[in-house]
């Protein structure tokens, strides 16, 4: 039999993770093929409800878990992991200041960045979903000087899930059909999808659904909205569609997105006028384990200018965990 790969969930007690544990156990991600060792991190008064998740992991008698493990210890969570999906975070609580916020969160990923580093396997394979992500990821990489570049990525690909759908929609093909879809930025209303690379079976997305107003009078704004959209219908925010956007960026990952363009969070290499080693959502193909930014595209002036302002933003948060970092 293969060995297990090893897994790391963290916010393991929560709604994304009650989603995507079962899919991970079922081989989602890794293959048919791979026995799966989970390793479940939380806070200690979420253990109870934890073990609740890990009788119901036990009832499905999934034949590829062969192991579970909680904690609420970062560094018994990570040892020798061969991938981590970081999805527990400090959510905004009444009245906090979003400096507050990010700064709750950078000491957060600090630590888990630092445990990563002391303990993870060098191959790891790290996704921030824990809000907000992005920044997230880069204070967790900050604090992981040891691992390689490229081993801390977070999750942007709701959203491109969310703007293939819409697309696919509206033009009347299947979402399969869709190649050449980028969403740039943050994990946040300032996203910018961009079809403007788009194709559809060999031609111009734009071009067949021809409604330039559409695209960013509503297609734009409704994806940005979405999260909010889905969490006033359900009364809570989205888990499952968040759940699957996590496995899908992960399998690709690892697995390979077959040529076809993905949208992930990873750090910038100066393409862009992103500064670099900001972790910024590109579109991005990946092979053999690997993922690689797609460069040297010709970007115009709208696209240019949304991306522009949402990595303003992104170095606004920068700048407000760096003191976090730094100490
Ligand atoms: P829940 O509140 O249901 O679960 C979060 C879990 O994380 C809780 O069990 C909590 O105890 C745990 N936790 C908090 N701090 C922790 C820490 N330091 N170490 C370990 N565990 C910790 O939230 P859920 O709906 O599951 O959402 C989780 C995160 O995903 C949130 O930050 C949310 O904003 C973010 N999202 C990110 C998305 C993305 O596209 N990047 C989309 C979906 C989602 O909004």
């Amino acid at each position: 039999p293969n060995t297990p790969i090893k897994v790391a969930v963290s916010g393991a007690a929560g709604q994304i993770a009650y989603a995507l544990l079962f899919r991970l156990a079922q081989g989602d991600v890794f293959g048919p093929e791979t026995p799966i060792d989970l390793r479940l991190l939380d806070l200690p008064q979420a253990l109870p409800a934890l073990k609740g998740v890990t009788m119901e992991l036990d009832d499905c008698a999934f034949p590829l878990l062969t192991a579970i493990r909680t904690t609420d210890d970062p560094r018994v969570a990570f040892d020798d992991i061969d991938a981590a999906f970081l999805v527990g975070s400090r959510p905004r609580s009444k009245g906090m200041e979003r400096r507050d916020l990010l700064a709750a969160n950078a000491a957060i990923f600090k630590t888990q960045g630092a445990a990563l580093d002391a303990v993870a396997k060098r191959s790891v394979k790290v996704l921030v979903v824990g809000n907000p992500a992005n920044t997230n990821a880069w204070v967790a990489i900050q604090s992981a000087p040891n691992l390689p570049e490229g081993a801390i990525t977070s999750m942007i690909r709701l959203d491109h899930n969310r703007a293939a759908a819409q697309l696919a929609r509206k033009a009347g093909v299947s979402v399969d059909a869709i190649d050449h879809l980028a969403v740039w930025g943050n994990h946040s209303p300032t996203m910018f999808t961009d079809w403007s690379h788009a194709s559809v079976s060999g031609e111009r997305l734009a071009a067949r659904i021809g409604d330039d107003g559409w695209y960013r009078d509503t297609l734009i704004p409704e994806v940005a909205r979405r999260g909010t959209a889905v969490l006033e219908a359900r009364g809570a925010s989205s888990a499952a569609s968040a759940a699957n956007a996590a496995i899908d960026h992960m399998r690709d990952w690892v697995q390979g997105s077959d040529g076809r363009w993905v949208s992930m969070g990873i750090p910038a290499t100066g393409e862009y006028g992103i500064p670099a080693g900001l972790v910024c959502g590109v579109p991005a193909v990946c092979r053999d384990g690997r993922y690689a930014p797609v460069n040297s595209l010709d970007l115009d002036v709208f696209t240019r200018a949304g991306l522009a302002a949402s990595v303003q933003e992104l170095i606004g948060e920068r700048d407000a965990a760096l003191s976090i970092v730094s100490t």
